[in-house]
């Protein structure tokens, strides 16, 4: 059973005995760690797996023998997200110097149960103590090109955030749609939500849901990285108000899947107005501190205005007291201090990186989980390549970068893309098991082998289909 972990921890040592836990068993939290969510989760998440029924109680020290302890503790080597978790035939103790560190214990907990229902289980003595690789775990859902409504991306949340997965970046904003209500700007969804890649729908986030996505994934130690792409990927926004347009006059709303073609207009002061506004409201959503402007694939912007356009939309996430995301395009242009480059593909990381960006990790040809896996699959694009499973896990990020070093990336990144999605059930299945390798190559510390990992993920498809999730099964894995 050890070694089904995925991510893969530090350090884990099997000792001698067991614990067994039955309806009887406690989960003791500290009184004064306001840790009762945390509880009552590992409660829900032991009932979904085995149907007991364990209560989460405030306890004193001598009634922590025999329950399922969770601490929180000053512990260096744990950083802000590890923990470690021990069972012994006296308990299970779970610590850590943050809530976040608990949750990950948590997820790893997660994996020693059965994947069925089973009663009364019992654990063979272990310990593990385990702290992330990277601060930046992330994954982003293009949630534009088509729209998902507030439970799929919620669903989507759960699933990652077990894979110790920290960031979800959502793409609000393409050509086809725009997803989340700006109130002084009310006709961006109006009619820039009206529909989406084939038409048949699209949709946005009223600012409540949106809110309830964000508490969410908060409840989850995630962070929402909302994204505004500009100046391309615009036409939704300017078939919304003719003013934004250079020429006065709106195009048409647009369904198909191509890129490039539109741009703001960088001359018309309306246009600043208009991203203030937008971030300035986004600012009061995001309660973590970065703010996605996209700036990739700019073709219709001529060079100069985009280097002018850049430099200005830093400006206004500052002025708003966020820190700036952009595509590694946005190396073309000044980067001022603070900004983080997301690489993708191309050369422009590097002039990011000289300019001193720290750099997030998504390279298309390993982290995209749009790209189709083989020539049969019947969703997803190829233009990155074919992307198998075995491709996404097999890297190493620390140096796969030209010129990068891995003191300069925060972290990976993986991007879903959706012009050819269109259910959750079509985001799991492009998504898993790729996302779960690369969470790993995110967590799990340096130099993990495929042959090891691909052993663990075969006897993790039981756990996939406990948690019905529609993964790619494929021939890279001898599934269990
Ligand atoms: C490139 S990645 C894009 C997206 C497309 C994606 C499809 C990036 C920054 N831009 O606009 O959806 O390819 O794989």
């Amino acid at each position: 059973m050890m070694h089904n972990l995925i991510p893969l921890p530090t350090s884990v040592i099997a000792s001698t005995g067991e614990f067994t836990i039955s309806n009887a068993t406690k989960i003791s939290i500290e009184p004064s760690g306001h840790l009762e969510a945390l509880g009552t989760y590992l409660a829900r998440q032991i009932q979904d797996a085995t149907g007991l029924n364990n209560r989460a109680n405030s306890a004193s020290v001598n009634q922590k023998v025999g329950s399922i302890q969770l601490a929180l503790g000053s512990d260096e080597g744990l950083g802000e997200e590890g923990y470690e978790l021990s069972i012994s035939t006296d308990g299970i103790k779970l610590g850590a110097n943050r809530p976040a560190g608990l949750f990950y214990g948590i997820q790893t907990f997660r994996q020693l149960l059965p994947t069925h229902r089973a009663g009364s289980v019992s654990l063979p003595a272990v310990s593990i103590r385990d702290t992330p690789r990277f601060r930046w775990r992330g994954a982003m859902l293009d949630v534009a090109r088509h729209f998902f409504g507030v439970e799929d991306v919620k669903r989507y949340i759960d699933l990652i955030s077990h894979y110790k997965m920290n960031t979800l970046h959502l793409h609000l904003t393409d050509d086809q749609g725009r997803r989340v209500e700006i109130k002084s700007w009310p006709k961006l969804t109006e009619i820039g939500a009206r529909t989406q890649v084939n038409g048949g729908g699209g949709g946005y986030y009223a600012q409540e849901q949106y809110k309830e996505i964000v508490d969410y994934a908060r409840s989850r130690y995630m962070m929402i990285i909302p994204e505004i792409d500009t100046p391309g990927h615009t036409n939704a926004a300017l078939a919304s108000y003719a003013d934004l347009n250079c020429s006065g006059e709106s195009p048409s709303l647009y369904e198909g899947t191509q890129v490039g073609f539109s741009s703001l207009c960088i001359d018309k002061e309306i246009t600043y107005q208009f991203l203030d506004d937008v971030i300035r409201e986004l600012a009061v959503l995001t309660p973590t501190p970065y703010i996605h402007i996209g700036g990739d694939e700019a073709r219709s912007t001529p060079e100069e205005d985009y280097k002018k356009f850049i430099k200005r939309i830093q400006e206004i996430v500052i002025s708003h007291g966020k820190i700036a995301i952009g595509w590694s395009e946005i190396g073309e242009a000044e980067i001022l201090p603070g900004t983080i480059a997301q690489q993708w593909v191309g050369a422009s990381y590097l002039e990011a990186k000289r300019q001193g960006a720290k750099i997030i990790l998504s390279p298309a040809n390993k982290t995209y989980l749009d790209m189709k896996y083989d020539n049969a699959s019947p969703l997803g694009l190829d233009w990155a390549g074919l992307v198998s499973v075995k491709d996404s896990y097999d890297w190493e990020p620390g140096s796969y970068m030209n010129e990068l070093e891995e003191s300069d990336i925060l972290g990976l990144e993986a991007p879903l893309w959706s012009e050819t999605l269109l259910t959750i059930k079509d985001i799991e299945y492009m998504a898993f098991p790729r996302i779960i390798g690369l969470a790993e190559l995110a967590w799990s510390p340096k130099g993990q082998s495929w042959d090891n990992f691909k052993h663990r993920l075969a006897l993790h498809g039981k756990r996939m289909e406990a948690m019905d999730i529609n993964f790619f099964r494929s021939s890279d894995v001898a599934w269990e």
